[in-house]
């Protein structure tokens, strides 16, 4: 039995972290008046990206876009997030800001979100911004496996330079191999549960649970339970490994 004090599942290693809700750390940002927010993921741990969730209590209004060149992405946990001059999205409606995009995010009281901001790699033009909802996304199986529906959430051309998708795992269905790749990724578990294998550890995971994942390292995930396991899983993609950030 682990003791109820000084104890955490949180596990933060050279290549990849579990970041489990009772050890995170909420904090204000000048950028970010009215919200809360853990920085899950950062370039500090070794990722090229960060991860946070935001919390607001009483509203956002008119937060500033993200820095210079950077793209975010933003996915609904609870309430309504609104982009100026671009729509408001409920829960599980997600938007992809490119780089210089100018609209502003104002959020209802209560209302929480999780966001991902990174250096955007440009190839051609860049995308314009997306905004969608999980709920319209048709699911496709993963190699042939209809127990595990993948939905895509952003486009696939190229001028992306990576991808967000929602994974949604059949009780006892699995990831059918370790999977190794340079990608990293960002993952927040929705809903479900079950191991993830990250390195040479086996981790108890549910939601809310998130994971970094970084590059190279060996990667499985089990779902165990009676419903349907689903993760939000960030990749860097369509890119080489020797492109510059
Ligand atoms: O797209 C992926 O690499 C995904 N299958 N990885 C994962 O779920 N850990
Ligand atoms: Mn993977």
């Amino acid at each position: 039995m682990k003791p109820s004090f000084g104890y955490t599942r949180s596990d933060i290693r050279r290549n990849h972290a579990l970041l489990t809700p009772e050890s995170h750390e909420w904090i204000t940002q000048p950028e970010w008046p009215g919200a809360e927010i853990a920085f899950l993921i950062s370039p500090d741990m070794g990722a090229k990206f960060a991860m946070g969730l935001v919390r607001t209590a009483e509203g956002l209004s008119d937060i500033a876009p993200a820095p210079a060149g950077n793209a975010r992405f933003l996915f609904v946990l609870e309430g309504e997030v609104v982009l100026s001059g671009k729509g408001t999205l409920g829960a599980e409606g997600y938007a992809f800001l490119p780089p210089q995009d100018g609209a502003t995010l104002s959020a209802s009281a209560g209302a929480s979100f999780v966001f991902f901001e990174w250096v955007f790699l440009a190839r051609g033009e860049v995308p314009a911004p997306v905004l969608g909802s999980v709920a319209e996304v048709e699911g496709t199986p993963l190699r042939g496996d209809d127990w595990l529906m993948v939905q895509k959430l952003l486009p696939t051309d190229a001028g992306f330079d990576g991808e967000f998708n929602v994974m949604n795992f059949h009780p006892g269905s699995s990831l059918a191999y370790v999977e190794t790749h340079f990608m990293e990724h960002g993952l927040l578990m929705l809903d479900g549960g079950g191991v993830y294998r990250l390195d040479d550890q086996w981790y108890p995971v549910g939601a809310g649970d998130a994971i970094w994942m970084g590059p190279h390292v060996p990667q499985w995930f089990g779902a165990l339970g009676r419903e349907t396991s689903r993760y939000l899983i960030y990749k860097n993609y369509n890119r080489s490994p020797l492109a510059k950030r």
